[in-house]
C-alpha cells in the first residue's frame, strides 16, 4: 500500500508578453525594497498580516511539514517587553564583546546599535518560529526536515507580501533569541528564527546608502570557459 495519491495539476499558462511583463512588474516592485528600523505607529488592517502569514505559508518545506508558526505582536505590554528584552541582549552584543571587532566593523556601514525603538513603534512585531520538531495527534514527536531552509523561504514570501502591499518590515535578528520564547511561552519545540516588525515607514525614515549586487555579480550561465563564468544573457 503506497501513501502516495497523485491529482492533476495544471496551472494556467500565461503569454510570453505577460510573462516578461510579470516578471519586470515584480523585480520594480521588490527593488525598491528596503530594510526599515523608522516605523511609524500608525494602525495597519490585521487583515493584512493574516494575508502576509497566508502567502508565507504557502512556502514549499521539507515533506510538507510546514514546519512555521507567525506569532502576532499588537499589545503594548508585549511589544515593550520585547523590546527591553532585545535592547539588553543587544547592548551584550555590541558594548559588551559579544560581536567580535570584525561583526562590528561590517555593521558600520549600515548604522546599527544596541537601542529598538521601532519594536515599541512599529503597530505589530511579528515573530515567527521554527519548528524542530511537531508534535502528532497522539502529542509523539515527529521529526520535521529542511527546518531553516523551509522557514526561509516562508520568511522570504512574507517579505514580498508585506512589501507588495505598501508596508515596510525588518529581517530582525537579536541574538540570542530565548528571551522571545519566555515572553511569548513558546513550546520548547518551537524556536524563535526571525523578529519581523511589520508598519508603515515613519516619515522622517532614513535607511543606508547601500547597493545590491548587480546581475552579472549573482548569475552565471554555462556559456564561458567554466559552467559558473560571469555573463549576463
Ligand atoms: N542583531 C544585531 C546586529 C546585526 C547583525 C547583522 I549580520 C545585521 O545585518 C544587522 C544587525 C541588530 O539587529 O542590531
Amino acid at each position: 500500500m503506497t501513501d502516495y495519491r497523485p491529482i492533476p495539476h495544471h496551472p494556467s499558462r500565461l503569454s510570453p508578453e505577460t510573462m516578461l511583463e510579470n516578471a519586470q512588474r515584480m523585480h520594480q516592485s521588490l527593488e525598491s525594497r528596503r530594510s526599515v528600523r523608522f516605523f511609524s505607529d500608525e494602525p495597519v488592517d490585521p487583515r493584512l498580516i493574516e494575508y502576509a502569514v497566508r502567502i508565507a505559508s504557502t512556502a514549499p518545506s521539507g515533506a510538507n511539514r510546514q514546519p512555521w508558526r507567525f506569532v502576532v505582536v499588537d499589545d503594548a505590554e508585549l511589544k515593550r517587553k520585547i523590546r527591553v528584552a532585545a535592547e539588553e541582549e543587544e547592548r551584550v552584543s555590541y558594548e559588551g564583546g559579544r560581536m567580535p571587532e570584525a561583526w562590528l566593523d561590517a555593521l558600520r556601514p549600515l548604522g546599527t546599535d544596541w537601542e529598538k525603538p521601532f519594536l515599541e513603534v512599529a503597530p505589530y512585531l511579528v515573530v515567527l518560529f521554527k519548528q524542530v520538531w511537531s508534535p502528532d495527534e497522539a502529542g509523539r514527536k515527529v521529526t520535521n526536515y529542511y527546518v531553516n531552509e523551509s522557514v526561509g523561504i516562508a520568511a522570504g514570501l512574507f517579505i514580498s507580501a508585506i512589501q507588495e502591499m505598501g508596508l515596510a518590515t525588518l529581517t530582525h535578528t537579536p541574538s540570542p533569541m530565548g528571551f522571545l520564547q519566555e515572553i511569548l511561552e513558546a513550546p520548547s519545540h518551537e524556536k524563535p528564527y526571525l523578529l519581523l516588525p511589520v508598519g508603515h515607514v515613519a516619515t522622517d525614515c532614513v535607511v543606508p546608502d547601500i547597493q545590491r549586487k548587480p546581475l552579472g555579480e549573482v548569475i552565471g550561465w554555462n556559456r564561458g570557459e567554466h559552467p559558473w563564468s560571469i555573463q549576463t544573457t
